[in-house]
């Protein structure tokens, strides 16, 4: 197929980007470089650093043999939409092009601001280009977990059939997001499921989990091809600094309780899922929704984790309860769903003392990088 990767500079894109490639895909990614933008501006860095996209491109095409193409531009300005699309004319897109970080979105006005523009522009104009350009390509959508918020009830894949006086209806599973950032998912899944309903577009959308990992098997031990490890408290997801955290010998910063459960996957799986929603496309008219996470665990099981895969390679890792700046339930119920992307023959990559051992080497080899007063600034939610 040929495949369009929108955000493919980012954590998951660039990683995508290759995987697909390497099972045969024509692969395209377009990108504005907003996680580079927002990261210098906020005086953020990586755990080491990430060359440009044409660089990494050009680097996996002498080690692979593998060609991406690179569209670099800013997706919610329609020109460069329609050279991209126009150009590319692909038969599926993987959308992913969105200001990422729940933290930053809840940073100021501005970050609000530039979350809900760049957010809901490119998949408005995402929807707008397949209509125009490729009526027929099956969109990927990254969506969140944390679009279900942590109901009382279990989370089902992305609908639920309700009774009401004696007569029933299929809905979208009730959404309630934990920040601004997850609430533009929610209007995502709102916008697409219009345009399913109304143009027939055949949409998958991805309720992910937090993911954790930098190394995939296309990436191997090369550095220049993985993708951005933040480690900070606005990019950073929570076991990557964990980690980061464990080798720099800062207390984990565990926010409250620590009882927040959530759905987790290794970078590996969510590129799986990815190629299987791929190869496995919607059908027109139907907006698809998996639950695509592969184990679940609380805060503070996962600060154990680490403290006990440190020990064994002798780091005396301290675990601290932070006031948390979130508001987040912080003991609840849990239960989600996650069979569909099982069902299409994904074969998870769960979480071993072993994996975290070799996040906390590759943390290591680049200790001297971690800029400690990045770990913890503060964000309050309220
Ligand atoms: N947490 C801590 N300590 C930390 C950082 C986080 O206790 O130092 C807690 C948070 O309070 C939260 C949980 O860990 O309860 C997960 O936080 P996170 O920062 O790893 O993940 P989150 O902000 O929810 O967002 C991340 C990604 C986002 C993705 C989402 C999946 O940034 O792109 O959509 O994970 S989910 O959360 O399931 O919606």
């Amino acid at each position: 197929m040929k495949i369009l990767i929108l955000g493919g500079d980012g954590y998951l894109g660039w990683p995508t980007a290759m995987h697909l490639s390497e099972n045969g895909h024509e692969v395209a990614c377009a990108d504005n470089y907003l996680r580079r933008t927002v990261c210098l501006n906020e005086d953020v860095s990586p755990l080491f650093p990430t060359p440009s996209l044409p660089e990494r491109a050009a680097r996996w095409k002498s080690v692979s043999g593998n060609d991406v193409k690179v569209f670099i531009g800013d997706l919610t300005q329609w020109d460069f939409v329609s050279e991209v699309f126009g150009g590319f004319k692909p038969d599926a897109i993987v959308h992913y092009a969105e200001q990422p970080s729940a933290p930053y979105s809840m940073l100021s006005r501005r970050a609000a601001s530039q979350t809900l523009n760049n957010n809901l522009n490119t998949t408005a104009n995402c929807v707008f280009a397949v209509r125009e350009f490729c009526p027929k390509a099956h969109i990927v959508k990254l969506g969140t977990m944390g679009e279900y918020g942590t109901p009382d009830i279990d989370i089902e894949e992305g609908w639920l059939n309700v009774e009401h006086k004696g007569r029933t209806q299929r809905f979208l599973y009730p959404r309630q997001a934990g920040s601004l950032y997850h609430t533009t998912k929610v209007m995502d899944t709102d916008m697409l499921w219009f345009y399913v309903r109304t143009w027939g577009l055949a949409v998958t959308d991805l309720m992910q989990g937090p993911v954790y990992g930098a190394t995939t098997p296309e990436s191997g031990d090369d550095e220049r091809l993985m993708p951005f490890f933040n480690y900070d408290e606005l990019f950073g997801t929570v076991l990557n600094r964990f980690v980061v955290q464990a080798v720099a010998d800062i207390p984990l910063t565990v926010y409250g309780s620590g009882g927040q459960i959530r759905g987790y996957l290794n970078i590996i799986d969510t590129l799986k899922c990815v190629r299987l929603a791929l190869e496995n496309p919607a059908s027109p008219g139907e907006l698809r929704i998996f639950n695509q996470l592969t184990e679940t665990f609380s805060v503070k099981q996962l600060a154990r984790m680490v403290q006990e895969a440190g020990a064994g390679m002798g780091l005396n890792v301290r675990i601290e309860n932070i006031v948390n700046p979130r508001k987040e339930a912080e003991e609840h119920y849990y239960n989600p769903t996650y069979t569909g992307l099982k069902d299409l023959g994904l074969e998870p990559t769960l979480l071993t003392g072993e994996i975290l051992q070799s996040m906390m080497a590759l943390a290591l080899r680049h200790k001297g990088n971690i800029r400690r007063e990045t770990i913890f600034r503060g964000v309050k939610w309220a």
